[in-house]
């Protein structure tokens, strides 16, 4: 995307990127302070406090169909929600494939035996930056694949003069990959280092395939951002239209709040491990990551290495060729980050962000919350449907039990794999997630050349859903610096405004307010393939 134009001149904007991804109590990971406790300097919306205070973040809002009349009433709306009835289980079952639901019994759950912790990393950044390359050095490098595997890529690389890509063979698997050198899809991989055990997810770096890169990073709890240091790739990457400063705020959106940039390809002729050009591209970098509303203090790291050779991924770099670096090397320091603070006594929320078929319906996804065990019964949302666990796997390991922060598939008995898409989520049968088609949001406009009246309609992607969107009404500007309420009912917004809107999709989609549950309530909006927006979700309407 071609990021506003306001982006470099205008640091008011970042005040605003800061305070839509803060207030995350506990469902939003934080290595740096507890959870619960907004990012320094975030303002609040005046709207929620009470809603963090109820006891179940379920809750039912009022079905008026009509925008509030102003900005009080979204807030009041929120916060006087009553609780959330359990659902009638049957609505909606198909009778064929009905499975009666288990009498509720009081089960206490105990967590199973003692397994490292769990952390999501997505790879992202500019095409061609080596993102894969990166990832399949550090399975080569963690064991998790073989010398001899590695072998046979490189034979057949070259046989497709594509020697220098055999590492990412690893990670890019399809043909139309390997071909082109070129992620499409979001590449799965696991590691384990001496403490963690880490899920890959290798975004695809092209600008094309965004949509597939937002489907990592909304199951990604760090996010590495890598950057190629050599002559010219740098500057295409962060430049207008580059994906580096895309990514690092579609990241930001999705709920990622480390970050560790790698630069990249120190090894290459036109860089030699040169101080130089690494603090160029770290200062460069820097203000326009602290304007995406990361820390640069305490949520963002620079590392040099190379993922062609490995230097700086395992071991440090050699004094001999990098004597200025004395930090750590990748995987030590990705092993020695604080665990992060998981949900686990929530209800269960997985949003679902493939499927496939195999002798049953098998979903992937990070758990977001809670805990499952083999042979539970699930509600699958939004379609109401009652399904159970027949087996479950956290990465590719059979388990027991998975857990809120693990990346897993779970085999379901009682759905069809073509009933369940992207963005569906399984949920506790008892306090499922809320469905909506209106909601109402506020929303940052990042870019777009006209104006935004009632009735434009763009792509939403929140969590693991995309679904067509459009703007129903514009309730109130929003002041970007105090977070106040600007002019009511305003007949349009325009690029770097931000505004209370009520959103109409095309189909149902699981949502949650923002407050009551970050991961469910954080969104971006796509038009003709750019960001142009991005939002919370404030109300769930009807
Ligand atoms: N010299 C050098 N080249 C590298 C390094 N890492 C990657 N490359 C090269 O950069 C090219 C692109 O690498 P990929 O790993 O496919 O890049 P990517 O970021 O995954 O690209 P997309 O998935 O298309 O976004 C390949 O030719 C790699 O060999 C490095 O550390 N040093
Ligand atoms: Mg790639």
């Amino acid at each position: 995307m071609e990021p506003a134009e306001s982006w470099d001149a205008d640091d008011k904007l970042s005040g605003q990127f800061t305070k839509l991804n803060v207030d995350a109590p506990v469902f939003v990971p934080s290595f740096m302070s507890p959870p619960g406790q907004p990012a320094p300097g975030s303002g609040s919306l005046p709207d929620s406090q009470d809603i963090l205070d109820k006891e179940s973040p379920l809750s039912e809002t009022n079905n008026n169909g009509e925008p509030p009349a102003d900005w009080e009433c979204v807030n009041a709306d929120d916060s006087s929600s009553p609780s959330r009835e359990n659902p009638s289980p049957e609505e909606g079952i198909s009778p064929e494939e009905e499975i009666a639901p288990k009498p509720k019994k009081e089960k206490k759950r105990v967590e199973e035996g003692p397994r490292k912790q769990h952390l999501n990393l997505v790879f992202i950044g500019h095409v061609d930056a080596g993102k894969s390359t990166l990832g399949g050095q550090l399975l080569y490098l963690t064991g998790m694949v073989d010398k001899r595997t590695l072998e046979k890529y490189e034979r057949e690389a070259k046989e497709k003069n594509r020697e220098s890509w055999y590492l990412s063979w690893a990670l890019d698997t399809n043909q139309e990959e390997r071909d082109k050198g070129k992620t499409v899809e979001c590449g799965r991989a696991y590691f384990e280092t001496d403490n963690k055990h880490f899920t890959l997810l290798d975004a695809p770096g092209h600008r094309s395939f965004v949509p597939n890169m937002i489907g990592g990073a909304c199951q990604a709890d760090i996010a590495v951002l890598v950057i190629s240091a050599r002559k010219g790739e740098f500057e295409t990457g962060f430049e207008r239209g580059g994906q580096t400063r895309e990514h690092a705020m579609l990241a930001k959106t999705a709920g990622v709040k480390h970050l560790v940039v790698l630069i990249n390809k120190m090894d290459d002729s036109t860089v030699n491990w040169s101080e130089t050009r690494f603090n160029e591209c770290r200062d460069k970098l820097l203000p326009y990551l602290k304007k995406c509303g990361f820390n640069p203090k305490t949520e963002v790291v620079f590392m040099p290495c190379s993922g062609l050779n490995g230097a700086g991924l395992k071991d440090p770099v050699s004094s001999s060729e990098c004597p200025w670096y004395s930090g750590p090397a990748f995987l030590p320091y990705i092993d020695d980050l604080k665990p992060i603070e998981r949900y686990l006594d929530g209800p269960f929320i997985m949003p679902v962000v493939d499927k496939y078929k195999d002798m049953g319906t098998v979903c992937y996804g990070k758990v977001e919350s809670g805990m499952c065990d083999r042979s539970d019964q699930l509600l699958l949302m939004p379609n109401r449907k009652i399904v159970e666990v027949l087996q479950l796997w956290n990465d590719e390991d059979e388990v027991q039990q998975v857990k809120s922060g693990e990346n897993v598939k779970v085999k379901l008995k009682g759905v069809e794999e073509e009933e369940v898409s992207a963005g569906f989520v399984l949920c506790d049968i008892e306090k499922p997630c809320k469905v909506a088609k209106i909601f109402d949001a506020q929303v940052v406009i990042l870019e777009h050349k006209s104006i935004i009246c009632s009735g434009y309609s763009a792509v939403l992607h929140i969590h693991a859903a995309v679904e067509e969107v459009s703007v129903k009404a514009i309730i109130c500007l929003v002041d970007r610096k105090t977070n106040e309420k600007g002019q009511m009912k305003p007949r349009f917004v325009k690029q770097d405004q931000a505004a209370i809107m009520r959103l109409e999709t095309a189909g149902v989609v699981c949502v949650e307010p923002f407050k009551l549950f970050p991961q469910m309530g954080r969104f971006t909006l796509r038009d003709e393939g750019r960001t142009i927006a991005i939002g919370k979700v404030l109300r769930v309407v009807e």
